[in-house]
């Protein structure tokens, strides 16, 4: 049984500690043991609104971002989702072999959800406030209160009211949407099923990634069972991946015993959960997962923090009263214990080990003794990316090159699927 391990983070902003701890530091270490595909997911960006411009900054930083923390692109793939056309082919697939009830059961959905329906009720309550003005503001040039000029410079009356209105009528429309709870978009409802056609284009067979992933990977086993049932093969399918593994890949996949795929068309991919940080929480509520949407800056560490941001950032970060020495208690001391797991994870060492070394320290020579070891840690991190960014050029070829490679594995395996499925190839 031959291994692939494939992973993505999201281009939507600065990456954090909670991506590095969670994902990316793992990815190095494996990159080692097995042939790896290191992707930029820029289609699961999109499902939240993205700025054009910032995508593509956020694209080519996070490409630094991996190559900085240590992956080699020369050895590993590391190449942009949107550039293999093979994700949204074999995407538009698995919608057709997932069943609603599966994708109604993922929290992240609900959660993003949540969070898009809160964001359009402030825009909602924005507008309308603003509406209401420039109408008194109107009405005051009208009855003759408010000199003309100013207004009349700028805004004709007719195009005025007709922008009024046609607000009014989208706010409405808008209010009917969020009632329906259908703000959200399609894309971040089916965000799992990418996620699948994502790993499966590859027959990849282990996903490193952070413990909020779980869920959406055991969606992606069910896909994958669910298409074997559906097209049952006779002969074992890595044997058949290896045939899939492009010739201009420069992709070789060690032999692995463990891996669980045991006949079908896909390999059941193995989440891997690995390290002491697989959930690192926000320093503003260590109840919360550290996240880049996250509105309050001082709530995550990011890769590119300079020194004196890190530290303010750590001094700043939430503690708790509890006497005596800190200690890794995540029921009752959740913001502690993040701290702990944070020390433990760039020290590499363990919690307990952590707790040794601070069992004489209060908040404040425990939060200088943290941030003094992320600043360590971090640093060079953070320099590679600064002088692999100045290069812009450099990265677009790698990612170019990384694109070519990872379509000359998916091309052969989604020609096969296109043939399983009765599709003309
Ligand atoms: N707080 C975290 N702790 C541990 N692992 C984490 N990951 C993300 N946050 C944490 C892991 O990082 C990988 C890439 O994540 P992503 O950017 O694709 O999506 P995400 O999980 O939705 O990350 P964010 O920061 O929360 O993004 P936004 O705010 O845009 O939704 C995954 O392996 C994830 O587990």
């Amino acid at each position: 049984m031959n291994s692939l391990v494939f992973s993505g983070v999201q281009p939507t902003g600065n990456l954090h500690l909670g991506n590095y701890l969670g994902a990316i530091k793992n990815w190095v270490g494996l990159q080692h043991q097995h042939a790896s595909m290191f992707c930029i997911v820029d289609m699961h960006a999109i499902t939240v609104f993205q700025d054009p411009i910032a995508l593509q900054k956020a694209i080519r930083e996070t490409a630094a971002a991996y190559i900085a923390c240590g992956i080699d692109p020369e050895k590993s793939i590391v190449f942009v989702q949107s550039t293999v056309s093979a994700h949204a082919e074999l995407a538009w697939i698995l919608n057709c072999h997932t069943p609603l009830g599966w994708l109604n059961r993922m929290t992240q959905f609900k959660e993003k959800a949540q969070q898009s329906k809160l964001g359009t009720e402030n825009v909602i309550k924005f507008a309308k406030e603003l509406n209401k003005r420039i109408r008194r503001l109107q009405k005051s040039v009208d009855e003759g209160m408010v000199g003309h000029g100013l207004l009349s410079q700028y805004l004709e009356r007719e195009k005025l009211e007709k922008y009024c209105s046609t607000l009014e009528v989208a706010l409405a429309d808008l209010e009917e949407d969020i009632k329906n709870s259908s703000v959200a978009k399609l894309g971040l409802y089916s965000y799992p099923v990418l996620m699948a056609a994502d790993i499966l284009a590859y027959k990849a067979t282990h996903v490193p990634v952070g413990e909020d992933q779980k869920q959406h990977l055991e969606l992606a086993r069910d896909i994958a069972g669910a298409f074997n049932r559906a097209y049952p093969v006779s002969s074992p399918p890595c044997s058949s991946a290896d045939s899939h593994m492009g010739h201009g890949s420069g992709l070789t996949r060690p032999t692995d015993r463990e891996t669980s795929s045991v006949g079908g068309f896909f390999p059941l991919p193995e989440p891997l959960i690995l390290g002491e940080a697989t959930r690192v929480m926000s320093l503003r509520d260590g109840t919360k997962k550290m996240s880049k949407s996250d509105e309050s800056d001082f709530s995550r560490i990011h890769l590119m923090d300079d020194a004196d941001t890190i530290l303010q950032k750590i001094k700043k970060a939430k503690s708790d009263m509890e006497p005596g020495p800190i200690r890794y208690n995540l029921a009752v001391r959740p913001e502690a214990s993040n701290l702990i797991t944070i020390y433990a994870a760039v020290r590499g060492i363990s919690r307990a080990e952590a707790e040794t070394e601070i069992a004489n320290d209060n908040f404040s020579a425990f939060k200088t003794r943290l941030a003094e070891a992320l600043i360590a840690h971090l640093a060079p991190i953070r320099a590679k990316m600064v002088d692999l960014l100045a290069d812009a050029a450099e990265l677009d070829r790698i990612l170019k090159k990384g694109s070519e490679r990872a379509a000359d594995v998916a091309n052969p395996i989604l020609k096969e699927v296109k043939k399983t499925i009765g599709f003309p190839i």
